[in-house]
């Protein structure tokens, strides 16, 4: 068995004026109550460092530039730099999330794997489905997500990488192989089968999902704020689990909850999904929260070897239209 202690970091409301210094320390905070807990593998939500900024529309570019990392090694940038230090010294792995601009200029939704064994961040991985709109609703505020506004969609593809369990495993160390995605990103079964084809174990997803979005069901239809919210969680996991168990891997998805500048919900549903579509472990609050599950990355050898056994199974030349379209 290759056995790893791993968790969900979800992260309660973060506001317009919560200081940074603040949210880090909420950061800092989970990670060291996930290592008490014996988790070696912290993930934490998309954009974790600030509110979910893309909801609003910023003409100033000084405010803007606030919510962006600009530093191209995170894990020593001045802002952000405490969190991976104390990895390095309770020896946990983190995956971040963090608003990203190149000395080009150029702006993405990205996150990071850091490895504490390491001690270097070994893979990063840009959004590649950006959802939303450019332009503000003309009267309805509480809708805007605008990050077609503000990000580009990433440039790196879905590289899946490996990286160390920690050393505090007892049973020893071997590579994992893993791939990150970024909230909206899990709605598509093309990204997670990218990586499924490179043998992924585990994928890795921070998000922040709107509890109230008409863009997920069409501008028409009415629902009440509560089925809206049951039914944005109900897809969320539905997503986790199909995907987890169509690519015989483990998942973590970490969210960011509740209301965040005082009115605009978030989900939560922070989970751990293993290889057969299950949820090993799920948030039972909207605030900050570990969630933790020790998983066994054997156990996605026989959906790999049978059922979803690719090179076995799989039928290419039937599904030219996925990439002409
Ligand atoms: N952050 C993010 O990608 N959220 C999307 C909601 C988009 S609604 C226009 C999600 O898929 O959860």
């Amino acid at each position: 068995s290759r056995t790893w202690k791993v968790a969900a970091a979800q992260l309660g409301p973060v506001h317009l004026d919560t200081p940074r210094e603040e949210t880090l320390n909420r950061l800092i905070e989970l990670l060291r109550s996930a290592a008490l807990q014996g988790a070696t593998l912290v993930v934490f939500p998309e954009l974790a460092f600030t509110t979910f900024f893309a909801r609003h529309l910023f003409d100033n570019p000084t405010c803007l530039n606030a919510f962006f990392e600009h530093d191209t090694n995170i894990s020593e940038a001045s802002s952000t730099k405490r969190l991976f230090e104390e990895a390095q010294r309770l020896c946990v792995d983190i995956c971040v999330g963090y608003a990203e601009q190149t000395p080009e200029g150029r702006a993405f939704n990205s996150a990071i794997y850091y490895s504490a064994q390491l001690d270097q961040v070994v893979a990063k991985y840009r959004k590649v489905h950006i959802p939303g709109t450019r332009e503000p609703h003309p009267d309805l505020a509480v809708i805007n997500h605008l990050e077609k506004r503000y990000f580009e969609p990433g440039d790196l593809g879905f590289e899946a990488f490996r990286a160390p369990r920690s050393r505090q495993n007892a049973d020893g160390e071997d590579d994992v192989i893993m791939g990150m995605l970024i909230c909206n990103d899990r709605r598509w079964p093309e990204a997670w089968r990218c990586y499924g084809l490179q043998g992924v174990e585990l994928i890795l997803c921070g998000y922040n999902t709107p509890a109230y979005n008409p863009y997920f069901w069409g501008m028409s239809k009415l629902m009440s704020p509560e089925m809206a919210r049951s039914t944005a969680v109900t897809q969320h996991k539905l997503v986790m689990q199909a995907n987890s168990y169509m690519n015989s891997c483990f998942s973590i998805a970490a969210g960011k909850a509740g209301l965040e500048d005082g009115r605009y919900e978030l989900i939560a549903g922070s989970c751990i999904v293993g290889p057969e579509g299950q949820i090993l472990a799920e948030a039972v609050t909207a605030d900050d929260e570990v969630v933790c599950a020790e998983i066994d990355l054997d156990e996605c050898r026989p959906g790999k070897e049978n059922i979803f056994n690719f090179a076995q199974h799989r039928r290419v030349e039937a599904y030219q239209r996925v990439v002409d379209q």
